[in-house]
């Protein structure tokens, strides 16, 4: 895994590349250009030193920029998901799951989070956006998973105290909120994690401490 910065010029180069591809929607290309530079410069400074930020600047406002802001996250979202992923690997056991909160239909943070994990190896399982509380629960009892994290990109998405009920019902469990529509983070059980970094940091942590007591 790569984790040196990416030089400026690269930077500047891929979001050329990108903007080009996402205002001609062409997804496809979106998609190939994330797999191409997450491969080359890892998962994690691709997304924080050029996906985030660009997702963050689209204005989103006329139908063409709306198109355009579908057809970059769509692309993002397909690429990162084929990345690293082999065929037929199933859900590994006692590990981290992903999930977007009740009616939260933003959830690309979680799809960054699943590449960067496989990445480092760990896996994890991603249920996806707009994942009802008690479908997490009933999730969380099949899978016995060591770390839930929860992605909210709105504040009506993002209820801390849901999360904190939530924690104590597992309370074996890591859960973490992540994401901006934690305006009030999760307090203790639960946790609150603010950038991918810090996400795969927390994960990786927790799985070395599983794999310890073992
Ligand atoms: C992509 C996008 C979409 C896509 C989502 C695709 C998908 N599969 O997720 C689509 C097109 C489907 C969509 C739909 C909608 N969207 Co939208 N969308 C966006 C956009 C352009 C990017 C959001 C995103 O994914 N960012 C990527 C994340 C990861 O970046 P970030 O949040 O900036 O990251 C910060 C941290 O979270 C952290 N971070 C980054 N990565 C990671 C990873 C991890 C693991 C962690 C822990 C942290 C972390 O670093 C960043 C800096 O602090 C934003 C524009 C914006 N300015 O944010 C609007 C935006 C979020 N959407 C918005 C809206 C209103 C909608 C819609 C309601 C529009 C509509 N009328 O239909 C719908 C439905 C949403 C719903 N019901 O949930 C508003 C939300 C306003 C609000 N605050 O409530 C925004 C802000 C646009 C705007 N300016 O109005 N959207």
């Amino acid at each position: 895994m790569v984790t040196d910065p990416i030089p400026a010029d690269v930077v500047e180069s891929a979001r050329k590349q990108f903007t080009l591809a996402a205002e001609d929607l062409d997804g496809n290309r979106v998609a190939a250009l994330v797999v191409e530079a997450a491969g080359r410069w890892g998962v994690a400074p691709v997304w924080e030193g050029v996906c985030a930020p660009m997702l963050a600047a689209l204005p989103g406002r006329s139908a063409a920029e709306v198109a355009v802001e579908h057809a970059f996250s769509e692309g993002l979202r397909s690429g990162l998901d084929v990345l690293l992923r082999g065929p037929g690997t199933p859900p590994p056991a006692g590990g981290i799951l992903l999930a977007g909160a009740e009616q939260e239909l933003h959830c690309l943070g979680l799809h960054a989070l699943a590449a960067a994990l496989r990445e480092a190896g760990l896996g994890s399982l991603l249920l996806g956006a707009a994942l009802p509380w008690p479908a997490l629960a009933s999730a969380v009892r099949r899978t016995r998973p060591h770390t839930v994290v929860v992605w909210s990109q709105t504040p009506m998405t993002g209820r801390a105290y849901r999360a904190v009920r939530f924690a104590r019902e597992f309370p074996s469990v890591r859960v973490h909120g992540a994401g901006p529509g934690w305006i009030t983070p999760p307090a203790t059980p639960a946790g609150h994690l603010t950038s991918l970094s810090d996400a795969l940091a927390a994960c990786r942590d927790a799985a070395r401490q599983r794999d310890e007591a073992r």
